[in-house]
């Protein structure tokens, strides 16, 4: 089997106002969709963030895999090294690497075709389900009113329930709860996170209690503030919410940091900020800057460097979970995939998807049951891509006017000469 073509989409899907550490979310996310087409006429598929570098370091990459064979990873590794550039993680929450990103994206393609060419799901490729379902946690957000752009959700007032609470702000206490009721009724979800870093610490940790209050001890709670905290604030809150967290994300920036708030707090931290590539792993062990490190394969490099980082963790005796920033349904099946091969990934992982529910562009989404998704049995990732559905969000994409996430600029949107500040409280 040989790479034919490789075709690659920008595409805008709509995302609500939700806050966080770096400002707000504009009214679309972009992702880049991929699709490897190889000489037998099989499809594979990979979803990614969206830049302008990304998308153009994609572009280049895509022209030097046309010939090779889908199954020789590593000589498609070796292409990729020739074409990466130096590139910084930024201080942003999410990861602004272009080469990780872009081996991610070819390698999950590869993976889909793989398992396409011999009838298998890329599950049996990573060595076997550990679990036939992966749970996933509820992920609440701060948010202005509103939904998100154009196609998918508008304001709906006649919406009920999840949809209803979709569009309505939820800036206190209160309106976090009553978000996490909709959102857990709707999917099931059995474990909480909460987006912190937005507003003043006092008023997070309280929304936290408020959960705990609501949803009682069983339910699992997360609170993440996107190392937006001093050292001080997040060791103070921290002692409020001992024995309440499940686990405590990112409180501060940095291992040092990390591994003092550690020291101080009896939770257990967690990171996708800290420790976020390999080249982090001697500083995460120097320090014991975290208990449980979030993956993330479009982050770390794809399956197998995700595969990698469990095996540092199971070493190491680190926890795993597994991150998100908002996507659609081909990362979900991917995220699905590599969640149920790894058996020390024993945390219920991230999604954003509930964000961007009704807005995908498979023909048949996956679907939550119990804050499940069952692994998906049929060949590859296991999903056919609505081609018109990807037709028109590639059309938003255009017609948005975005190219960049830049939730700082649409913060001044909101809250004229507001700057993101790496470290606020
Ligand atoms: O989508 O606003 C957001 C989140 O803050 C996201 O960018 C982070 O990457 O989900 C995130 C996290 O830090 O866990
Ligand atoms: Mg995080």
């Amino acid at each position: 089997m040989r790479i034919r073509e490789i075709h690659v989409t920008p595409v805008a899907v709509p995302d609500p106002p939700l806050l966080n550490a770096a400002g707000l979310h504009a009214p679309y996310a972009l992702r880049i969709i991929v699709e490897i087409v190889s000489d037998d006429g099989l499809s594979g598929w990979g979803e990614i963030p969206c830049s302008d570098a990304t998308l153009a370091a994609l572009q280049q990459a895509a022209d030097h895999l046309i010939g090779l064979d889908p199954w020789r990873l590593n000589a498609i590794d070796a292409a990729l090294q020739t074409l990466a550039k130096p590139d910084e993680r930024g201080a942003n929450p999410w990861d602004q690497r272009t080469g990780v990103h872009v081996l991610s994206a070819i390698e999950v393609a590869c993976y889909d075709l793989m398992g396409a060419s011999i009838g298998r799901p890329v599950v049996d490729l990573l060595g076997g389900p550990a679990r036939e379902r992966v749970p996933f946690s509820a992920y609440l957000f701060y948010k202005y009113e509103g939904a998100g752009g154009e196609f998918g959700f508008g304001r709906d007032d006649s919406a009920r329930g999840w949809c209803a609470a979709r569009q309505e702000a939820a800036l206190d206490p209160e309106g976090v709860v009553a978000q996490a009721e909709a959102m857990v009724e709707h999917y099931g979800f059995q474990s909480i996170k909460l987006k912190g870093g937005a507003f003043e610490p006092q008023r997070e940790v309280d929304a936290i209690l408020a959960l705990r209050e609501a949803f009682g001890p069983e339910m699992p709670l997360r609170l993440d503030p996107n190392a937006i905290w001093r050292v001080d604030t997040a060791i103070a809150a921290g002692k409020q919410l001992e024995g309440v967290l499940e686990y405590y994300e990112d409180p501060v920036r940095g291992q040092a940091n990390m591994a003092t708030v550690a020291r101080a707090v009896d939770i257990p931290l967690a990171t996708n900020m800290c420790t976020t590539s390999f080249a982090d792993l001697p500083g995460s062990v120097a320090h014991q800057s975290e208990a449980i490190i979030l993956s993330d394969h479009h982050f770390w490099g794809g399956f197998r460097a995700s595969l990698d980082l469990a095996r540092f963790c199971k070493i190491f005796g680190r926890g795993m979970s597994m991150h998100s920033n908002s996507h659609l349904g081909i990362s979900l099946a991917a995220m699905t995939h590599l969640a149920a091969a790894v058996p020390n990934l024993t945390y219920d992982c991230d999604s954003h998807y509930p964000w961007q529910d009704g807005c995908d562009l498979l023909a048949e989404p996956l679907q939550f049951k119990d804050g499940a998704i069952a692994v998906p049995s049929a060949a590859g990732l296991g999903i056919e891509v609505d081609r018109e559905r990807l037709a028109q969000l590639h059309r938003q994409y255009l017609k948005c006017g975005l190219t960049e996430r830049d939730d700082e600029i649409e913060m001044q949107k909101v809250q004229p000469g507001w700057t993101f500040q790496a470290t606020r409280w």
